[in-house]
């Protein structure tokens, strides 16, 4: 099957906010089309790769991204013209050489990451086998425990609800995916049940969690913990909890600022508060728990809670080789938050994956705030044995349906396929 590729074209489409994103289309020789569609995100790292926006104030606010699709059809396509769409590795390092800067900031990484998947997209296709396959080896194939946001604050709900961005359910004591979806989406609406009664609204957020202004950062603790027991399950042994306060979002000057709380914590003080969080309820990770730039609140983050729980870098690593390596030799964090847009390409994702994974560390696969109905990323965790994939509460259909494909491949794998569980965390 001759997998060379014919055409490319990219055009501007919505994501789930409203915001335009890239949309590329792959044709390969042998008449295989296939197409993948880009992220976004809203708390994004200031070292993450450059998303390139058009800034023109007249269309979209300022956010299209039609130089963006003109670089993946004036530049990209020409160049990748009839080479091998299944040499995944050349044809993302020849985009990474064509952009020529260290943060993909000439033909941006939303150009980029656009063609990266539909190329292995349309490989796949073309070979008509799935994509986790095509993109994984012949190991046993683990699945990953969905880590779903059902509580959303912060940037994610216009600073109008917790400080902390994300509260999420992990049913880690589940047999199969399957079910753990299902305990998942109980609790969900045994959370919104809760709500009503505490006469808080029920609208949701940016990933589809309810976004209720709460009386402290903790109240959604008591709620969620409440709503596991509801909705009959064992917090902790069946079902845990994580956290992302995404934490960048409220530090200033090197403080963090709790306005919901009143309170303005230094490092050391924020750290003793997640402490006392962990001796309250039963959290499995926490995700950016200290800004992108504080490696030493970091540090201490690491020393007095790295044995008990997973400490995930999202913002401080952005998915990048270098700063995982670093944060592995400083002795910060255990476990690293995994987004292709952050990087823009398959292959250089997966070497951050490959960095991690060697140094013992935790993988979590994540979606982005702003998303399309693509879903890539649950073919990509299940293909990388990730064991944990974060996408969102089980609402919204740009959400639901990145779950929904991991039941299509859990049926389609059978017994060659394992549900990851709780051994999908370090500790
Ligand atoms: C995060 C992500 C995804 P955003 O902080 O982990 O939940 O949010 O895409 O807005 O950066
Ligand atoms: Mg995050």
């Amino acid at each position: 099957m001759d997998s060379s590729i014919k055409t490319i074209h990219a055009r501007e489409i919505l994501d789930s906010r409203g915001n335009p994103t890239v949309e590329v289309d792959i044709v390969l020789e042998n008449d295989t089309r296939a197409r993948a569609a880009v992220p976004s995100g809203a708390s994004t790292g200031k070292h993450e790769a450059i998303e390139l926006r058009d800034h023109d104030k007249k269309r979209f606010g300022g956010r299209g991204v039609l130089t963006a699709v003109a670089n993946v059809n004036t530049i990209i396509a020409p160049a990748l013209s009839g080479m091998n769409a299944g040499d995944q590795e050349q044809i993302d390092h020849t985009m990474i050489t064509l952009d020529g800067t260290p943060n993909k900031a000439r033909l941006g990484a939303n150009a980029i990451l656009g063609v990266s998947m539909a190329a292995a997209r349309a490989v796949a296709l073309s070979r008509d086998i799935p994509l986790y396959e095509y993109l994984g080896s012949d190991h046993r194939y683990l699945l990953p425990v969905p880590m779903m946001n059902v509580l959303n604050g912060g940037v994610h709900a216009q600073w109008q609800g917790a400080d902390f961005q994300e509260y999420m359910i992990v049913p880690c004591g589940a047999p199969d995916f399957h079910t753990a979806l299902q305990w998942g989406a109980e609790t969900y609406h045994a959370l919104q049940d809760l709500l009503k009664k505490k006469k808080y609204p029920t609208a949701v957020g940016d990933e589809g969690g309810f976004a209720p202004k709460v009386a402290s950062n903790e109240e959604p603790l008591e709620l969620i913990t409440l709503a596991i027991r509801q909705a009959g399950y064992r917090p902790g042994t069946d079902i845990g909890i994580s956290l992302d306060p995404a934490s960048s979002g409220f530090c200033h000057a090197g403080k963090y600022e709790l306005k919901h709380e009143g309170k303005t914590l230094a490092p050391e003080e924020l750290v003793r508060y997640y402490t006392r969080l962990v001796d309250t309820y039963p959290i499995l990770s926490i995700e950016d728990g200290l800004a992108e730039d504080d490696w030493t609140g970091w540090k201490l983050l690491t020393k007095e809670l790295g044995t008990r729980i997973e400490l995930i870098g999202d913002d401080i690593f952005v998915t990048s080789p270098e700063l995982v390596k670093r944060g592995i030799e400083a002795g910060v964090a255990n476990s690293v938050l995994i987004k292709l847009n952050q990087i823009g390409t398959v292959t250089e994702t997966r070497s951050t994956i490959d960095l991690a994974r060697g140094a013992g560390w935790g993988i979590n696969v994540s979606h982005r705030s702003g998303e399309t109905v693509d879903s890539f990323i649950a073919d990509f965790t299940v293909a990388t044995s990730a064991g944990k994939l974060k996408t969102g509460a089980p609402c919204r259909g740009e959400r639901v349906e990145k779950y929904n494909e991991l039941l299509r491949i859990e049926e389609e794998l059978g017994g060659r396929a394992a549900y990851a569980g709780r051994k999908a965390f370090v500790r």
